[in-house]
């Protein structure tokens, strides 16, 4: 199937939160937020601001009915800052005004007096000083104590990985109704449409059904809407609430970027230890993760670091704790693997530190580590159906490793001024939302009497194309032609108390309830035309928009069947539920099979580095990844392609900036810089590694939106590689994002 959206999309067509027809009465809300990342309130001065010509009205946490609390794992984040604030973009108050522009203008007259206090931008000083999130979490697999005494070699060393901006292209906002009787639509930009409703009602003291939440689609996620499109629709729901008149809300890119959080930087301590024939046998890690000024998902994302810290290799021995750091910053969140590439940027290093020392290519290593059936990860769930070493082979042969290899040494030995360098980069990510009770979905199927159909899931579109693959799901089933169905937008008044459209699992969670729901009403339409047809249930399909026989085309029409199901008085309606069935998960041992299943890959990565001047372009990404049996391969290529360049900017030029009194100063996009078209890698190739697939991913195609963006970690260790040709001398440096800035220095040192 073509996906859904393209034709509108190409048009500029498709309507997003800001395109949606306003209301005439509408009023636009605006933020007014923390000049100070950390102080005492110790008054604001509204007069003028409020006296402004079309100004409605200024909320702050006094006007709030319900709870001034929006934190979604721990409540420690009010929704307007009360007597302290704690990060710079912390929002205080909210203006509503006849227009945006008059918004703005009274923004600037508002009069604030801070008393400061001293400010944490870093997690190192936040863990010096006990600043913390909530208690460390550790797994721990064997005995690294004793494993390192027997270890031929053990290695330490630190690493940096800074955070990434999501920049989606439509920023966050809202659109919010009053209905009658305080009922309330708020139309959002949204992973999450069931976190708004109840974050809302709890803000507002309202119960959940007087909240309708509608998502169309988002300009991008990338999961920073997957908590942190909440606080702004349920600003303007306030305002809703006591104005009983329309407001609408889109951030603007200044705006948006100074008051959301963004990927956690985080700085690692590592030991490994390896046994003579290169196998590791003991991995240690401290991981400090910067938190931000208050919870958001940290945590979540705290404990997908530890899922992920081995990667795809096995280790008998494996001790990692993981401190969630409470800084001055704005609250970091969600961002494409959570964690995940945070954790797996660390053993990279640790090998690559080791790899160095021994005096041998990192390669070696990797190669000799990858895990194997029935290894155990150090959370205690067993590894089956593993392609990591399957990805790894046929990436070496398809790709012609030694041949890349040899290139690369016999270029390096001709050139001195411009150098190459090659990584290798294995993957293997968790499906499944790590917290066990969230991985549910469900499906909404109308069957009109005409024939066409009407889907609804809790699936959030958001770019990912899961709109499309709901109605490929559908369309199976049914066997009708595409121009029949249609996927309805995301509305927690048909499908409610959803998980956020996350953690890559989206298609296969809701997927599975859209094919329980069309199983369901296709068994009702065989009865129907088993009827029409005299023969057995059993023998009917339906292909083409035809009934078919035992494999033969009738004259039946699946119209015709449907006008019949009308007339037998037969429910063309159906909604399902799934649970993904096995997982669990042990908190207090910290072991279980959190788990569907995994997803393995593996890219090899050539690179050019300009010894002269620190710049680098990447020549080719050759990737073996590891789809099951792709349900739509121009979609998942076009997600692994997309990920892997995310992945490459953030190992390579995205670098967040803040001051030491936490202000944002990468707060444009000519101080942050994202891959552009001249950055991308020259050729990327994608061979798809047909497996089996597995029976909880979705039509046994496997989750793709978050793994490849891991791919992006082995262009670091490819310009590492380069450096280290140039500069013999070059003390290896694990600090990512891994700028020209930072290249030219390592070339130089000495
Ligand atoms: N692709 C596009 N184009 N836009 C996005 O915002 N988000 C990513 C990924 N791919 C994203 C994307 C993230 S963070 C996730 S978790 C998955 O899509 C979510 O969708 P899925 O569960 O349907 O894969
Ligand atoms: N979100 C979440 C996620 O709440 N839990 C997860 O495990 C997860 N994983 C990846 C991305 N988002
Ligand atoms: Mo994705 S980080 O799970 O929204």
């Amino acid at each position: 199937m073509k996906n859904i959206d393209s034709y509108t999309h190409l048009r500029g067509e498709s309507l997003f939160v800001d395109d949606i027809m306003i209301r005439q009465d509408a009023l636009f809300g605006l933020c007014f937020d923390s000049p100070k990342a950390h102080g005492k309130i110790k008054k604001v001065d509204y007069t003028k601001a409020a006296a402004l010509q079309g100004v409605v009205r200024i909320f702050t946490y006094k006007d709030i009915l319900g709870e001034n609390q929006i934190g979604g794992i721990i409540p420690d984040e009010p929704l307007w800052a009360e007597d302290e604030v704690h990060f710079w973009g912390q929002p205080i108050a909210f203006i509503v005004a006849e227009s945006e522009a008059i918004a703005k203008k009274a923004r600037a007259l508002i009069c604030i007096e801070i008393e400061e206090l001293p400010v944490i931008t870093t997690a190192k000083e936040a863990k010096e000083k006990g600043s913390f999130i909530n208690a460390p979490r550790s797994f721990e697999l064997g005995n690294t104590k004793t494993s390192f005494a027997n270890c031929d070699y053990v290695f330490e060393g630190e690493t940096f990985s800074n955070g990434q901006e999501h920049l989606y292209l439509e920023t966050q906002g809202c659109y919010v109704e009053p209905k009658e009787n305080g009922t309330l639509k708020i139309t959002s930009s949204t992973q999450g449409p069931t976190q708004v409703q109840k974050t809302a009602a709890k803000v507002l003291g309202i119960p959940m059904h007087k909240i309708e939440v509608d998502v169309i689609r988002l300009g991008g996620g990338f999961g920073g809407k997957e908590d942190q499109a909440t606080p702004w629709a349920v600003m303007a729901a306030v305002a809703v609430q006591l104005l009983n008149r329309p407001v609408k809300y889109i951030l603007n890119r200044h705006d948006d970027l100074r008051m959301t959080g963004k990927r956690h930087p985080y700085n690692s301590f590592f030991k490994i230890g390896l046994s003579k024939d290169l196998k590791i046998q003991a991995f240690e890690v401290e991981f400090l993760q910067n938190s931000g000024a208050a919870a958001d998902l940290s945590p979540a994302i705290a404990e997908r670091t530890l899922f992920h810290a081995t990667n795809s290799y096995f280790i008998p021995n494996v001790h990692t704790t993981v401190f969630s750091c409470k800084t001055n910053l704005p609250p970091n969140t969600a961002f494409r693997g959570f964690g995940g590439p945070q954790g797996m940027y660390v053993i990279e290093s640790a090998i690559a530190a080791a790899a160095d020392n021994i005096g041998i290519d990192k390669i070696n290593i990797q190669e000799a580590n990858l895990l194997k059936e029935n290894d155990s990860f150090s959370y205690g769930q067993i590894a089956t159906e593993v392609q990591a070493e399957k990805t790894w082979k046929t990436a070496k042969e398809k790709f012609d490793l030694k041949t890349l290899q040899k290139e690369v040494a016999d270029y390096n030995t001709n050139n001195h001024q411009t150098k190459k360098g090659i990584s290798v980069m294995p993957i293997a990510f968790g499906i499944s939302f790590t917290n066990t009770p969230m991985n549910h979905a469900r499906a909404l199927i109308h069957i009109y009497q005409d024939g066409s159909v009407g889907v609804s899931t809790g699936a959030v579109e958001m770019g990912q194309s899961v709109n499309t693959k709901m109605l490929q799901v559908a369309q199976d089933i049914f066997g009708i032609s595409a121009d029949k169905l249609k996927l309805e937008s995301t509305n927690t008044t048909r499908v409610a108390n959803t998980s956020p459209t996350a953690a890559s699992a989206t298609a296969d969670l809701n997927g599975k309830a859209v094919e329980m729901a069309c199983n369901n009403l296709m068994e009702r339409l065989q009865k129907v035309a088993s009827k029409l047809l005299y023969v057995k249930p059993e023998n009917i399909t339906f292909q083409n928009d035809t009934v078919f026989v035992d494999g033969k085309k009738t004259m039946i029409s699946w119209e015709a069947v449907i006008a019949q199901a009308m007339l037998e008085r037969v429910a063309l309606t159906e909604n399902a539920h799934y649970a993904t069935p096995i997982i669990h998960f042990d908190k207090t041992k910290e072991k279980g099979h959190p788990f569907a299943y995994h997803v393995y890959g593996t890219a090899i990565t050539s690179i050019t580095l300009d010894c002269l001047r620190g710049t680098y372009e990447i020549d080719a990404v050759n990737i073996v990844h590891d789809f099951g049996k792709s349900m739509n391969l121009g979609i998942d290529i076009g997600q692994v392609e997309g990920a892997l360049a995310q992945g490459i900017g953030w190992m390579t030029m995205e670098e967040i900036a803040y001051d030491t009194n936490g202000k944002l100063l990468s707060n444009t996009l000519s101080t942050y810089k994202v891959p552009d078209i001249f950055s991308a890698a020259k050729k990327v190739n994608v061979l798809p590694l047909e497996t089996e697939g597995n029976p909880m991913a979705i039509k046994k195609s496997k989750a793709v939106g978050e793994p490849p963006l891991m791919y992006g970690i082995g262009t670091y260790f490819a310009i590492q590689h380069a450096v280290k040709a140039f500069n013999k001398n070059h003390k290896l440096q694990f600090n990512s994002p891994f700028t020209p800035e930072k290249v030219l220095m390592s070339l130089y040192e000495k």
